[in-house]
């Protein structure tokens, strides 16, 4: 479903496992900081409003979407439960977009089938910077809330 038929921050909590006790990276993409700081902060808000401990939330920066792959690795080797990439890729005029946007999914199923936490993917991949905007806290709510949902329902996988 796109996100233009859902509301990207809107779930049920009663579904939502309570997240006391995990420990959670959030590798953050300086690309386009003025939508990852949202996003960052999306998904931040909802793993403390499920109970994660602020000190057991981590952030590492890294300077581009594409290099959220190695910094999802390298918090994946560490002691974390789950890993969130936050990152914000916008169309431009040259095929950068594709070869990037290619690169980081490719890049982070990766890691999902083959490390040792899942890496949940908080990446837009809009067309310009209203798409991303309507993405990151606007009209059509906020992917880090639903990132960080998805992020407690994988760490409590059973
Ligand atoms: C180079 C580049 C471009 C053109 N666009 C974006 C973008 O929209 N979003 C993003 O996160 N990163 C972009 N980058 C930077 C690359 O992700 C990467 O940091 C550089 O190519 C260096 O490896």
């Amino acid at each position: 479903m796109s996100s233009l038929q859902s509301n990207l921050s809107e779930y049920d909590s009663s579904l939502v496992p309570n997240g006391k006790g995990l420990r959670v990276a959030l590798v953050v993409s300086q690309w386009n900081s003025e939508i990852t700081e949202q996003l960052c902060e999306g998904a931040l808000t909802t793993l403390i409003d499920h109970d994660v401990y602020k000190s057991d939330i981590i952030r590492y920066n890294v300077p581009g979407s594409f290099e959220l792959v190695y910094g999802s690795k390298f918090a994946q080797d560490k002691n974390f439960n789950i890993v969130i990439a936050i990152g914000s890729v916008i169309k431009g005029e040259t095929k950068h977009f594709d070869f990037i946007c290619q690169g980081v999914v490719n890049g982070i199923a990766e890691l999902n089938s083959k490390g040792r936490c899942p890496v949940i993917f908080c990446v837009l991949t809009d067309n310009d910077i209203h798409q991303a905007r309507d993405r990151s806290g606007g009209k059509h709510g906020n992917k880090g809330v639903e990132a960080a949902i998805s992020a407690l329902k994988m760490a409590k996988l059973a």
